[in-house]
């Protein structure tokens, strides 16, 4: 009993040695200290033993029992210390290596444009509206008081889906306001940024896709006076304070009175250039005060109500305040040119 329990000893502290994980060990246990272990079994056979050997072999045995159980756990904790060294020198990350550089975009230019005109008018309490390209020709020309022989509405100037000339492609984002003071509650305050359409050849100053941005005020009590403080407040917070304005009379089917606003040329401060052409001034939008005849047709009292309207082009804007030469220029999206807005 002696010899196999010193056997068991000697072969175990080898085994336990050269484990080489902690799954190795927990096998080893139950090999040896388990129900049906290697050792469980030589303890069993005690019975069989004389009264005096009985009790110097159980102290053997329990001795044995002990310094392998203390044999596995100092393994174990040494095998998972080994294992976390291992795991920390594995992802040990070198934050010394130069990073990939991102390349990043830059604003373009009628972003830039569309961004300052939206935070001017919503600061003045203004909700930005988005609307469908394709629209009804009652939409985009009837209902805004567009005679039946105006001539935006040949098929020579705007995109029709439909042989009646009931569809098209959206050739002022008006259309939208229509909608607007059909659909919103009032007071309107509303400002309609979009892509229009008009059958234009592709030169320096067209195209047959361009972007405009459009406003509607509808309440009691709005006049020209209105309009014209308004615009004048945009007009400062793109151009800076004291920018001189001039309301010029226009005509447009769906206001009356209507007008075109110039501010004068920040070139040349109204002397005339080669910027303003020599005129000393610079058109920039198009409004007036809706059209009774429009309201009415979305259901809007004109007795009641009155409101003012206003469109501009944004290409238009943009050329001028960042001295680009060519329209074109605006949609190629060559990154030579877009990287000189960085
Ligand atoms: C312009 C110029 C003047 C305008 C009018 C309306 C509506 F729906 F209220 F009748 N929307 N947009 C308007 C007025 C547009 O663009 C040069």
């Amino acid at each position: 009993m002696k010899e196999q329990l010193e056997a068991l000893r000697e072969a175990s502290r080898a085994l336990i040695d050269e484990a080489v994980d902690v799954e190795a060990l927990e096998a080893l246990r139950v090999r040896y200290l388990g129900k049906k272990g290697e050792l469980t079994a030589l303890l069993k056979q005690m019975g069989k033993l004389s009264a005096e050997e009985r009790p110097v072999m159980g102290q053997l045995a329990n001795r044995i029992r002990g310094e392998l159980e203390s044999r596995l756990e100092e393994r174990r904790s040494d095998l998972a210390a080994r294992a976390q060294e291992e795991k920390l020198r594995e992802e040990t990350v070198d934050v010394t290596i130069p990073g990939n550089v991102t390349r990043l975009g830059v604003k373009h230019p009628m972003n830039t444009v569309l961004d300052e005109i939206k935070e001017a008018f919503v600061s003045m309490g203004f909700d930005v509206l988005d609307g469908p390209e394709v629209e009804y020709a009652d939409y985009n020309f009837t209902r805004l008081n567009t005679p039946a022989n105006h001539p935006a509405r040949e098929w020579t100037d705007t995109f029709y889906f439909e042989e009646d000339s009931s569809i098209l492609l959206r050739t002022q984002t008006s259309a939208m306001q229509i909608h607007a003071m059909e659909e919103r509650e009032l007071p309107i305050r509303v400002i309609i940024p979009g892509r229009v359409y008009r059958k234009d050849e592709v030169d320096a100053t067209h195209s047959p896709m361009f972007h405009q941005i459009e406003g509607l005020v509808v309440d009691r009590g709005v006049t020209m006076a209105d309009l014209k403080g308004t615009l004048n407040l945009l007009v400062e917070k793109l151009y800076g304070k004291g920018t001189v304005t001039r309301f010029r009379p226009h005509h447009f089917p769906f206001t009356e009175p209507s007008c075109e606003m110039d501010v004068q040329c920040h070139e040349c401060g109204g002397k005339g250039c080669r910027v303003c052409k020599g005129e000393g001034w610079i058109e920039i939008l198009g409004a007036g005060v809706v059209h009774p005849k429009v309201l009415e047709g979305c259901g809007i009292d004109p007795n009641v109500y009155s409101g003012w309207a206003f469109g501009m082009g944004l290409e238009r804007l943009a050329l001028r305040r960042f001295n680009i030469s060519d329209l074109r220029l605006i949609f190629e999206n060559d990154v030579r040119f877009l990287e000189q807005f960085r």
